[in-house]
């Protein structure tokens, strides 16, 4: 630590040197990155919400957790700390980790978890990327409560493509449960029936106006009339997709995911666990109080769900005397308004031409979506899903089992057989109607630890189906060590005759999480240019817990930057 701060110290008087020099324009001629240390210490911590008090799971006391604010170019050191009785493991969502997948972090993909008294340093350098991410725990459903904003903002002498606003505030919009959501997980697991749904949503952690016991904290920021503010919004919710909106205000969506956007124009944005949006919003209206909301964008049949709606306010400074501070409500959608949340996500583009790769080496079809098994005893309290059954989820009809004594990235870099198998299929096992009315026979996935092998540097090309087994559904898919272009999407079954004609290569959006759209498809592109193993997942934790996800194996290449690093010596042990 003590080399830490010195160097630190060292930086700082550089820079105040040089400033006091007057030499800002060197500065800036030869922008130096810098090294960001901070430590994280996971510990619980009593918060009060909807009228009762929850030791909550948190890092440094914080909810929701610590921002951490850097450029493009500068390094991160974080030393996690264990203090919670859970294992753990944190990620630093849609940060690409070239070469390093031991500091991407879900447990038992790239490292085993942090154990109990345990500690991690995370090392990693941002390369070429600039915007809103987020960081989260990335074990069992700990990221309920632990999670936090990462903005990256450009290099020093590098400007934003729109005119940046003074004032930026992050808006993370969260769900919040009445009791610990370990234990809602652990006894979904154990009836194997759907857990239960959440309380309330929350923004920056507070539920709002339309909650119990909950007004006096709601969130609120203050604005000028006239002036412009950059909105980062995070979807760091468990479960839900949602619609967010502003009461009387547009907004300008100009990144998506940490990728800049073509900026246009909307009232209403719909974003998925794992997403950001960063919008601009003008407060252009008379003075007042306007809520800023979201509620669920909600697409499983005869599911419950949370159908409450969290708020903050956008509160004009200088309000006329004796104007009433009751705040303006904002319009959303209803639950299942499935045309505005295509309209909205139909919008977003590349501000500029991309280069998406035209040949494709790698083409794969993935079904997504749930299943039921069939237990031997349906009266069992294990089998408390529909029909005496328990709920499920799989890729290409294989459900995923996380390894539970070592990580895939350990065991594929030290050759250790036996903790999972590499023959993840490209297609699935069947072809059938996937969107349509599936025969029950199906619905049944096998289990496995399978991953899919790709050559460094192939370009490829997946598309994921959605199938109506047991409910059509949005499925917010999450690539870990990468970015991808999204080059189409439609309702029905794909058809690789007519809709590749209707690919947008041209100025396709980058995401690194994608709404698979409900009882649709969606196409994505990518390099595999990064070596590692890399986990791609629902990001609706209830699926990912049922075995909606898969792992992408990317061998190293030839070159001598092309291969994954050793790993750390302070790595978790197994
Ligand atoms: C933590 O993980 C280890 C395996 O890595 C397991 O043996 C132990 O039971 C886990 N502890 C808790 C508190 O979950
Ligand atoms: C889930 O909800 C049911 C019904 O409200 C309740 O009985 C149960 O205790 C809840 N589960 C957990 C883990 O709190
Ligand atoms: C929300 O769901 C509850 C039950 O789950 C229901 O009683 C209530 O009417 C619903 N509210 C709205 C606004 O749909
Ligand atoms: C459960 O059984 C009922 C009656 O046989 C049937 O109508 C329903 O579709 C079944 N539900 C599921 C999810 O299989
Ligand atoms: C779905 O198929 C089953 C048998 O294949 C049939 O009994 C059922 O009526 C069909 N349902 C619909 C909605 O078409
Ligand atoms: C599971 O049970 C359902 C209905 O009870 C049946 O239609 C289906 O074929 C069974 N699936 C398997 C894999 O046994
Ligand atoms: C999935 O695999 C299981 C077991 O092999 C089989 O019973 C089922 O029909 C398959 N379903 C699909 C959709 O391929
Ligand atoms: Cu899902």
């Amino acid at each position: 630590m003590e080399e830490f701060v010195n160097l630190k110290s060292s930086i700082c008087s550089f820079f105040l040197l040089i400033s006091l020099l007057g030499f800002l324009p060197l500065l800036s001629a030869f922008p130096l990155p810098k090294t960001h240390y901070h430590q994280f210490i996971v510990q619980p911590k009593p918060v009060k919400r909807l009228c009762k008090v929850h030791n909550i799971i948190t890092v440094n006391g914080q909810f929701p957790g610590p921002t951490l604010a850097v450029r493009d170019g500068d390094s991160l050191v974080i030393k996690v700390v264990n203090a919670a009785r859970y294992n753990v493991s944190l990620h630093w969502h849609g940060i690409r980790q070239l070469r390093n997948p031991w500091a991407d972090g879900p447990e038992f993909i790239t490292q085993c978890s942090i154990k109990p008294g345990g500690s991690y340093t995370y090392r990693f350098t941002i390369e070429g990327q600039e915007g809103t991410l987020w960081w989260h725990a990335h074990s069992r459903w700990l990221r309920a409560t632990v999670y936090g904003a990462l903005i990256i903002y450009p290099k020093l002498a590098s400007p934003h493509p729109f005119v940046m606003p003074k004032k930026e505030f992050p808006l993370l919009l969260g769900e919040w449960f009445d009791r610990d959501p370990i234990s809602v997980l652990r006894q979904a697991l154990f009836t194997g029936a759907a857990p239960n749904v959440s309380d309330a949503y929350t923004i920056n952690g507070q539920p709002g106006d339309f909650y119990i016991c909950s007004k006096k904290e709601t969130m609120r920021l203050a604005v000028n009339s006239g002036e412009t503010i950059l909105l980062r919004i995070i979807n760091s919710a468990l479960n839900q997709e949602l619609f967010f909106s502003i009461a009387n205000h547009q907004m300008t969506v100009v990144a998506v995911d940490a990728a800049y956007t073509k900026p246009f124009a909307t009232n209403v944005i719909m974003i998925g666990p794992g997403q950001t949006t960063d919008v601009l919003v003008t407060a252009n209206q008379p003075p007042a109080y306007y809520y800023m909301a979201a509620t669920a964008y909600n697409t499983a049949q005869n599911a419950p769900f949370d159908n409450t709606t969290t708020t903050a306010i956008l509160q004009y400074n200088n309000l006329p005397p004796q104007q009433n501070p009751r705040p303006i409500l904002a319009q959303l959608p209803n639950f299942n308004d499935t045309p505005t949340a295509t309209r909205f996500t139909d919008q977003l583009r590349s501000p500029h031409r991309v280069s998406v790769p035209l040949h494709i080496d790698e083409n794969l079809f993935f079904t997504v979506g749930l299943g039921l098994n069939n237990c031997t005893n349906p009266n069992s309290p294990r089998c408390q899903g529909p029909n005496g059954t328990r709920f499920t989820a799989s890729i290409n009809n294989v459900s995923f089992v996380f390894p539970k004594s070592n990580s895939i990235m350990q065991a594929y870099y030290q050759g250790v057989p036996g903790v999972f198998t590499a023959d993840f299929p490209p297609f699935p096992p069947l072809q059938f109607d996937y969107t349509g009315n599936v025969s029950r026979g199906l619905w049944q996935p096998r289990r496995g630890t399978k991953a899919y092998k790709l050559k460094y540097g192939s370009s490829v090309q997946i598309v994921l189906q959605d199938t109506s087994i047991v409910t059509p559904e949005n499925h917010p898919m999450h690539l870990h060590g990468y970015h991808f272009y999204v080059v189409g999407s439609g309702f029905g079954n794909f058809n690789p005759r007519t809709d590749p004609a209707r690919f947008n290569l041209i100025d396709p959006p980058v995401r690194n999480t994608i709404g698979t759209p409900t009882g649709g498809w969606v196409a994505i592109r990518f390099i595999a240019d990064n070596p590692g193993a890399w986990l791609m997942h629902c990001h609706i934790d209830s699926h990912l817990a049922w075995g909606l996800a898969m792992v992408f194996l990317v061998e190293n290449g030839e070159g001598e930057m092309q291969s994954v690093i050793p790993p750390p010596p302070d790595l978790p042990p197994c």
